[in-house]
């Protein structure tokens, strides 16, 4: 839990030293701690629905072929700056032929780096395309705070309402600026069957509520421990029932030991009674890297099929 707990821990210290200090804290923090300490009630259908991934999954092998991450930088409409997001291009990348595009992002304290460095999520890639059990795909791993200083702010900070909108507002920087310009740029299929969209935490809820209201631009969306942003499934699917037959996958997943889980548990069972096929993966972490490495490779050998 350590994204979290950097995050985390100075708002507890915060609280912990001023006993009176509700009216301190900056806003949204109390509600955040909140969040993160419900109780977690389990239903009988929220259990695995993978087995673990072998030991060492996630920890790269100097023996296979390895992609290359490479910064890219795009101009955004949305903040009128030059963002910077992270490319995964797979071992044998050729720009000769076309691949699908996963875009993933990172949660509330993290930034562009945080799939690549804290998940180790190009060790996963790398495993699971050597060995041909996922199909050699680009991973663009954006910043996902759509404000022109978009630096993850001080701890205390973390939840305000002003760096919470930061996160909405990445839904037209994604859509008009990002995704043309990675397919200005590289060989990719463009087009929404080849563009997955996931994300852990805050991430999570930003690839549900983006992905599931753009079934034009993607097709296969997964939403690991997503937060409380995570829109309702009837409000992001409504009158959009053309996205129920376009949806290639929809992916939930979360640990049982996850305070945020009643946010995954919501969304299962309003696609569950409204019939729409989904992936609902419950494991045994917290809001813990181990829960999302593990997501991305169930999640990754599912694309693109
Ligand atoms: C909240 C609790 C957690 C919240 C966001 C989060 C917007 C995000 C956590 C993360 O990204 O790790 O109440 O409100």
């Amino acid at each position: 839990m350590r994204v979290l707990a950097q995050a985390l821990a100075p708002l507890t210290l915060l609280v912990a030293l001023t006993s009176q200090a509700q009216g301190d804290e900056a806003p949204g923090s109390a509600q955040a701690r909140a969040n993160f300490n419900r109780a977690v009630v389990l239903a009988a259908d929220d259990v695995r629905a993978f087995d673990k991934p072998p030991t060492g999954f996630d920890v790269e092998q100097p023996a296979i072929a390895h992609g290359r991450v490479e910064e890219f930088g795009y101009d955004s409409a949305v903040t009128k700056t030059r963002r910077q997001a992270l490319v995964y291009l797979p071992a044998g990348y050729d720009a000769a032929r076309r691949y699908p595009v996963l875009y993933l992002l990172h949660g509330i304290g993290g930034n562009q780096h945080e799939w690549s460095s804290y998940v180790r999520a190009t060790a996963v890639l790398d495993a699971l395309i050597a060995q041909g059990r996922a199909r050699p795909m680009v991973v663009v791993m954006p910043n996902g705070r759509a404000q022109a200083d978009d630096r993850p702010p001080a701890p205390e900070r973390t939840f305000t309402p002003e760096h919470v909108a930061a996160f909405t507002a990445f839904e037209a920087d994604l859509i008009g600026s990002l995704v043309p310009a990675i397919d200005g740029k590289y060989a990719t299929t463009a087009d929404a069957q080849g563009r997955a969209i996931a994300g852990l935490s805050m991430g999570g809820g930003q690839a549900l509520n983006f992905g599931l209201s753009h079934p034009d631009t993607f097709t296969w969306v997964g939403g690991f421990s997503s937060a409380p942003n995570t829109r309702p499934a009837a409000e992001l699917l409504r009158g959009k029932d053309a996205a129920r037959h376009q949806l290639k996958l929809l992916y939930l997943s979360c640990g049982n030991r996850d305070g945020l889980i009643n946010i995954s548990q919501s969304m299962h069972r309003e696609l569950r009674d409204l019939g729409i096929p989904h992936v609902w993966n419950v494991d045994e972490y917290g809001h813990d890297r181990e829960s999302w490495a593990e997501n991305l490779y169930h999640f990754a050998q599912r694309l693109f099929r």
